[in-house]
């Protein structure tokens, strides 16, 4: 009997729709899920009449697989991937290949990686971005571990990745765990972009007082700008057009708001700080999310604490695309991504990822959640400069920030005004302030740490380290 090239563990939305991603490149598959019954229910309607196979046992499934064996784990992060990992590694043998494409701690991958290399089998820990359409007709991957490894299993994953202009979206990101650093990062930034698009929506619909469909159409403009034009804009003006079957009215405003941050988004934050990142516009997503789980709280404190009175202001012409809020709505998200990209910079130093960032700006391009065409001119601008200082001073980008400061400005200080919170944009126009500024106030802070705990200070007339007795 032949043998099948690929194998899946882990039936959920991701695991079923790359089983059906390998089959139609030609892999023909065997699956394997906990509960046998999705096995079952899945070949009956999915995968049938497809190369696919289903197994009830381990020991059915590693049989059914051609050696070396290559095998997918699309099962929830955590404690259920070391117990998948535990109950296979029994039944592979040496060269078997295990593939984590669930969204993984990269300290957990490191480890795991370490381990299973030092039994002789692969392992490869790879960030998989793109949900369920993506899995299905192409996302973008982002595979960590052994180089050998990872050349075992290129063929396969050229074809199951989405293609764009320059090739498919997956390459080797380096060792250890940085394929699923690399992927924290990307949901970093997609958090960043996320809570963006929802303080425009917000200010759309409290200053300007815009509904559902007039709100879509500015977005269906901003699709087709170089600036904004991008997978998460496109679903945004899809979920605005979305009406309740109910009632017939805007469905986004049914639905409870209040959003969940644990996992990668909190783990770039982590990162970040442990790095030394300046990720304001990252960090004030995560919080927004954190804000708005504490749904109960905020409504009593609506009744006490009192901001100003709702102003108006003006965010541009709507048919013009809103030019002042598109500003802040660009700016914001250049910022992620910068903010993202520094990440990675300090990451591949300190952890020797030596992540090649032009590969990386590319394999986003598509696939993923936050491909867009801005990053074509993330990628010529590490192709012009592969080692930039920071993203913000590329030629392209450093024109955007100063033509659009002052509508981000505008926009920040009308929702100030307004009672209105714009975390995002507030802190993007902080950091691009802070940026832009040679002398911060931090020699006052250098003074106070001297005067009550002598912990010295540099001078910028003279080298070395001082303390002054600062109460005589
Ligand atoms: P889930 O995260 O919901 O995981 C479902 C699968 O995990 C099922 O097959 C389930 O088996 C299996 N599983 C669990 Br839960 N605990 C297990 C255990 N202790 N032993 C064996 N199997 C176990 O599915 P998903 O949304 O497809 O995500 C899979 C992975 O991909 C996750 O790490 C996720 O973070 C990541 N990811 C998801 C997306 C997305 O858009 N959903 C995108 C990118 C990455 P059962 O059927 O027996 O319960």
């Amino acid at each position: 009997m032949t043998k099948a090239h690929f194998g899946l563990i882990g039936l959920g939305v991701m695991g079923e729709n790359l089983v059906l991603n390998a089959e139609r490149n030609g892999f023909s598959s065997v699956v394997y899920n906990r509960t046998f019954s999705k096995t079952e229910a899945f070949l009956l309607q999915r995968g049938a009449g497809k190369n696919i196979d289903g197994a009830k046992t381990l020991q059915e499934f590693v049989d059914k697989l051609d050696r070396p064996r290559r095998i997918l784990m699309m099962v929830k992060a955590g404690s259920a991937t070391d117990a998948v990992i535990q109950q296979i590694s029994t039944y592979l043998e040496e060269g078997d290949l295990l593939i984590d494409g669930g969204n993984s701690l990269f300290s957990d991958t490191e480890r795991r990686v370490a381990e299973l290399e030092s039994k002789s089998f692969g392992y490869i820990g790879m960030g998989v971005s793109g949900g369920a359409k993506g899995a299905l007709e192409g996302p973008s991957m982002m595979p960590g571990g052994t180089k050998a490894s990872y050349d075992a299993i290129e063929s396969l994953l050229n074809k199951m990745a989405a293609q764009v202009e320059d090739g498919p979206c997956v390459t080797y990101i380096g060792p250890g765990g940085s394929g699923h650093f690399v992927k924290t990062v990307h949901n970093g930034i997609e958090y960043g972009i996320e809570q963006i698009l929802a303080e425009a929506y917000d200010l759309m619909k409290r200053v300007s007082g815009m509904n559902g469909d007039q709100m879509a159409d500015v977005f269906s403009y901003w699709n087709q700008t170089e600036e904004l034009s991008s997978y998460l804009v496109e679903i945004t003006e899809a979920c605005l057009r979305t009406k309740d079957s109910i009632d017939g009215n805007d469905l986004v405003e049914k639905i409870m708001d209040k959003a969940g941050q644990k996992g990668t988004g909190l783990w770039t934050v982590i990162s970040a700080l442990e790095l030394g990142a300046s990720v304001p516009t990252i960090y004030a997503s995560l919080n927004a999310r954190v804000m708005s789980s504490l749904k109960a709280q905020r409504q009593v404190a609506e009744s006490i604490l009192k901001g100003p009175i709702l102003s108006k202001f003006d965010l541009g012409d709507p048919s013009k695309g809103m030019p002042q809020l598109m500003d802040a709505v660009v700016l914001s998200s250049i910022a992620s991504y910068a903010q993202g990209i520094e990440i990675l910079r300090l990451a591949s130093d300190e952890y020797n990822y030596d992540l090649d960032m032009p590969s990386i700006a590319q394999i986003w391009k598509g696939g993923c959640i936050i491909r867009s065409r801005l990053l074509k001119r993330i990628q010529n601008a590490f192709n012009a400069n592969p080692k930039p200082i920071n993203l913000l001073l590329d030629p392209w980008f450093a024109d955007q920030i100063n033509s659009r400061l002052p509508g981000l400005t505008h926009v920040v200080a009308g929702a100030v005004e307004a009672g209105i919170p714009v975390p995002c944009f507030t802190s993007t126009l902080d950091y691009i302030n802070s940026y832009r500024t040679s002398r911060l106030p931090q020699n006052l802070v250098q003074a106070m740490r001297d005067c009550f705990g002598s912990h010295t200070y540099e001078r910028i007339d003279n080298q070395g380290k001082f303390h002054t007795d600062w109460i005589k």
